[in-house]
């Protein structure tokens, strides 16, 4: 029998269109050669236009969830996406706080790329407090990634993104990556930091579409890199070049935007299929 491929435990909401949350956690998981866990935070209705409800589970049934697979098996990496409500925060981060040695990655989802609001104010606050302390990598867009380190009590503002790293790891991650796409530049350029400064900057050629579920997909993709074993400036690089040719290769499927292919590598024009068929 074949040894199991690394596994990876997705804490995410689901998206019945699916292009983001969990739907896209396991489809990038699964391609980059990860077996993933899916713990439900929450079932949101949504198509490809925007999210139209939302309802949180109860916290215990997450909690009961992660337990019941970290119990049966070995986990490599934690991905954290969607959650839901403070609540539900506090129960994962009592869960994954028994596991010290597994690294986790956070994809901070405060809102869609579309504007449709996934956080609460103090869901962020409990994020900050309670996960980013316990993260290795935290995937923020520039967006997130201000909202975030701002601190209501001083008045500074944090237009700056380097400013914002510094201040994001001295919340306690180890790393920070900070994606570019909502800034005003020619290239998408992602920035990641560690406690020794910029660790490296890459830029992607800036496609013209409007995507849903780019975020989930990358931070995905990093969880399965580390889980591959790549070291994290390999692993984050890879990770974006996975991406960026799911987007390349994205479709559109329904009146909304355009979804990020995550098997585009299953799709050769040359039909493998026949090949291998018994003649
Ligand atoms: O892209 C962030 C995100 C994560 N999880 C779910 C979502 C979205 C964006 O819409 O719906 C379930």
């Amino acid at each position: 029998m074949s040894q199991p491929p690394p596994i990876v435990l997705s804490f995410a909401a689901s998206d019945s269109s699916g292009g983001a949350g969990i739907q896209a956690d396991i489809l990038t998981l699964a391609s980059m050669g990860c077996h993933p866990l899916s713990v439900i935070t929450a079932i949101t209705v949504q198509d490809t236009a925007g999210v139209d409800d939302v309802m949180a589970l109860d916290p215990e049934w997450v909690a009961d969830q992660a337990r019941a697979v970290l119990e049966d098996m070995p986990v490599h990496v934690f991905k954290i996406g969607m959650l839901g409500s403070v609540e539900i925060i506090t129960a994962i981060a009592e869960v994954i706080s028994d596991y010290p040695n597994i690294p986790l990655v956070l994809d901070p989802v405060l809102a869609s790329g579309r504007g449709d609001e996934l956080a609460s104010e103090d869901m962020l606050v409990a994020m900050r407090e309670l996960l980013l302390p316990q993260a290795t990598i935290i995937t923020p867009n520039s967006l997130e990634a201000r909202r975030l380190a701002q601190d209501d009590e001083d008045d500074d503002d944090m237009e700056d993104l380097n400013q914002c790293a510094g201040r994001l790891l001295q919340m306690g991650c180890e790393y920070v990556l900070i994606t570019g796409t909502h800034e005003n530049t020619l290239q998408v350029v992602n920035h990641l930091y560690g406690n020794d400064g910029l660790i490296r900057s890459d830029s992607w050629h800036r496609l013209t579409g409007s995507y849903h579920g780019s975020g989930c997909t990358l931070a995905s993709a990093i969880a399965a890199a580390l889980a591959n074993g790549l070291p994290i400036a390999e692993g984050v690089y890879e990770a974006q070049e996975y991406t960026w040719q799911s987007l390349k290769a994205g479709f559109r499927p329904g009146m909304g935007q355009y979804l990020p292919d995550r098997l585009f590598w299953a799709r050769d024009e040359t039909d493998t299929m026949d090949e291998d068929k018994v003649k």
